[in-house]
C-alpha cells in the first residue's frame, strides 16, 4: 500500500558514537517494521548522487565528506504514515531544535552531524529505498 514505507539512514556519528542498537531500539518500539538492512560505506560517487538535491547548497561538499567518513546502516522501515511519523520520531535537522525525546534530540552531534536520515515524502522514500535495495533485499 502507497505511504507506509520509509527510507532511513544511521549516520556516520551515530555509528561511530555506538549508537546503531539504542536508535534501532527506539524505531521498533515506535512501532516500524525493518523491511531491509545493511552496513555500509557510501563512496563519494554514492553519497553525491543520494544528496543530489542539495548539491547547490553551502553545505553540500561539508555533507558528501561526512557521510562518506564512516559507515551507515541503511534500513528500509514500515508503519502506517510510515513518511511524517518518522520525521516526528526523529526530530528537527538541528538537534539545537529538535524536541526532547526525538533520535536527534537524543544522540546528535550538530545540525551536520544529525545521527540519521528520514526520508521527507512518499515519493522520495520509494526513490531512496530503490538507491540501496534490490527487491530481493527486502523481505516479503
Ligand atoms: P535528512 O535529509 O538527512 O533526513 O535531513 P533533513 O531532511 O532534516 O535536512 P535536509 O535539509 O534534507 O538536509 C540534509 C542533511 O544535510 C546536512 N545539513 N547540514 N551545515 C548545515 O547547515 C546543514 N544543513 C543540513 C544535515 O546532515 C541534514 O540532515
Ligand atoms: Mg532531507
Amino acid at each position: 500500500m502507497a505511504g507506509n514505507r520509509t527510507f532511513t539512514m544511521i549516520k556516520p556519528d551515530a555509528v561511530e558514537s555506538n549508537n546503531i542498537g539504542n536508535i534501532l531500539q527506539m524505531i521498533t518500539d515506535a512501532g516500524f517494521t525493518i523491511k531491509a538492512m545493511k552496513l555500509r560505506r557510501l563512496s563519494e560517487d554514492q553519497a553525491k548522487k543520494f544528496y543530489e538535491v542539495h548539491a547547490e547548497r553551502p553545505f553540500y561538499m561539508e555533507l558528501v565528506e561526512y557521510m562518506t567518513s564512516g559507515p551507515i546502516v541503511a534500513a528500509i522501515l514500515e508503519k502506517d504514515n510510515a513518511v511524517a511519523d518518522f520525521r516526528a520520531l526523529i526530530g528537527a535537522t538541528d538537534p539545537a531544535e529538535a524536541a526532547e525525546g526525538t533520535i536527534r534530540a537524543k544522540y546528535a552531534e550538530s545540525k551536520a552531524k544529525n545521527a540519521v536520515h528520514g526520508s521527507d515524502s512518499d515519493e522520495n522514500a520509494a526513490i531512496e529505498c530503490a538507491f540501496h535495495f534490490a527487491d530481493e533485499e527486502i523481505v516479503g
